[in-house]
């Protein structure tokens, strides 16, 4: 653990050549890198790593709410601006973690927050990292109230790209999506892959598991494969918005692109006593 200059703690999984940086403000994802390819994630170079704010950049993680959708509450949920703990001893996740390098974190409802959200819950993420550099984030989100209750849950992520310009997204090709631009009238995607020329806000409903993010300065591909998560949610704030956004540099929004895996669209609901789980996979292709 090291701290970074808030006092915030911070590790680093390493396996091999690759390795993830993890800050327990909002249990993020700030740094993903391999030695072949350096850094993966975008993150500001205005982001402020102090609470109550969210850090812009890497993958925030939004819960228990993606907008302010029932409470007036802090916009994407306060789980990324709350401190995780490391749990040492986590209950039993299935999968094979033999070769991987990873941490557990928990977040658990506290009285401050049912204030905005009501509702009695724990929340466990194990972030882990293969040897070929294969990132993997699981979330378990379990009901320990006396009632049901609904969240949405999203891996808001923010990767990093040579130029907008030359990226393009596959596997969004002829998905539903909903565009936050257009009061969310729902479009069928027409492209064969999705490109970058303007604000881009829409939520792939229910749509694909596996995309691939095509980055053809940088010679290289994300695939991003999501479980247990419907949706796709694809952002880039382009040149207008971008000036709005105080931890956000004007320019910043041509290496960035969020493509996040989802739950937004249908609110999950968990009985009590009932566990629900969402992962997110990330892996690199290189291309000659
Ligand atoms: O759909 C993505 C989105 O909700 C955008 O509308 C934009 O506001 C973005 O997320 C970033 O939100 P943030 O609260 O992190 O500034």
């Amino acid at each position: 653990l090291v701290k970074d200059k808030n006092g915030i703690p911070q590790l680093i999984l390493r396996n091999n050549d690759a390795s993830a940086t993890v800050s327990l403000l909002g249990a993020q994802v700030i740094s993903w890198k391999t030695k072949v390819t350096g850094e993966l994630l975008f993150l500001s170079k205005k982001a402020i790593f102090k609470p109550p704010n969210a850090v812009r950049g890497g993958i925030p993680i939004c819960f228990p709410e993606f907008k302010t959708r029932e409470t007036g509450g802090e916009n994407h949920g306060f789980a990324r601006n709350r401190i995780w703990v490391i749990e040492e001893n986590p209950p039993h996740l299935s999968g094979d973690f033999k070769e991987k390098v990873y941490v557990d974190l928990l977040l658990k409802s506290s009285k401050e927050d049912a204030k905005i959200w009501p509702h009695s819950f724990e929340f466990r993420l194990r972030i882990s990292l293969t040897a070929l550099g294969i990132l993997d984030l699981t979330s378990r989100i379990r009901n320990v109230d006396r009632k049901n209750f609904s969240f949405c849950m999203v891996y808001h992520t923010y990767l990093l790209v040579s130029d907008i310009w030359e990226v393009r997204i596959e596997g969004l090709e002829t998905q539903y999506y909903l565009d936050n631009l257009l009061q969310k009238q729902r479009f069928t995607e027409q492209g064969a892959s999705l490109t970058f020329e303007s604000e881009v806000d829409r939520i792939y409903t229910d749509c694909n598991n596996v995309v691939a993010v095509r980055d053809h300065y940088k010679k290289r591909t994300v695939i991003i494969r999501k479980d247990g998560l419907p949706d796709i949610v694809v952002w880039n704030p382009w040149i207008k918005k971008s000036k709005s956004i105080a931890d956000l540099g004007d320019k910043e929004y041509q290496q960035m692109l969020c493509v996040d895996g989802a739950a937004v669209e249908n609110p999950i609901t968990l009985k009590p006593g009932e566990e629900w789980k969402g992962c997110l996979e990330l892996s690199i292709l290189l291309s000659s």
